[in-house]
């Protein structure tokens, strides 16, 4: 059996894009300062000179897929953090540009393999929104901290890949294992 599974300390030549969303600006401005102090503090260089983070600017959360998409297929990043508010009380389409966002976002990471984090903020209110970038708890941070995991992970799993494309098959199944499937045990308890 292997475990992989991601880590916050392996972060010193990570590279990371972040796509912020100008719409909602009090709100996403929030997220951008926890999500960039979750990442200094554990250990990557968020200034201005650093060339560890780079920041896109978009008008709002429906053109952050785009951008997202775009800087994944450059491979210049292991991850990019998406970051927006969409508010249901401010607009009579919150339900299209959230689904579209998250379909988009979505896509970006399926598409180029490359870890796209989901930061965009829906709340039915402009107060549930503040409570979540700041007055309660800051979801920028959550946000950071799934981009650290998933980009410590994915340098595990992409190896696997590239494995696989030089030939490797499949493991082989274990002694048992057709014998205990066959006798109606699950996949997991009969290669396990
Ligand atoms: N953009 C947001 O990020 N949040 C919103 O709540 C929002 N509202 O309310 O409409 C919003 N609209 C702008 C949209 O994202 C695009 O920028 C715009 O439609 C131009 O394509």
């Amino acid at each position: 059996m292997a475990v992989y599974e991601g880590n916050f300390t392996q972060t010193g030549d990570l590279r990371l894009a972040i796509v912020i969303s100008r719409f909602n600006d009090l709100i996403v401005g929030k997220l951008l300062e926890g999500c960039r102090d979750a990442l200094r503090r554990h250990g990557l260089d968020v200034s201005p000179e650093s060339r560890q983070v780079d920041y896109y600017w978009v008008p709002g959360s429906f053109e952050v897929p785009l951008v997202a998409h775009q800087l994944a297929q450059s491979r210049r990043y292991d991850a990019i953090i998406c970051l927006g508010a969409v508010i249901r009380g401010q607009t009579p389409h919150f339900d299209y540009v959230s689904a579209e966002v998250a379909k988009g976002i979505a896509a970006a990471g399926f598409r180029t393999g490359v870890p796209v984090i989901f930061g965009i903020l829906t709340a039915d209110t402009l107060q549930q929104a503040l409570e979540r970038a700041g007055i309660k708890n800051n979801k920028g941070w959550e946000y950071a901290m799934s981009a650290l995991e998933m980009a410590t992970l994915m340098r595990q799993v992409a190896p696997l890949l590239q494995e696989s494309r030089n030939g490797a098959g499949p493991r082989p199944p274990l002694p048992g294992a057709a014998e205990a499937l066959q006798a109606g045990a699950s996949w997991e308890s009969a290669a396990y």
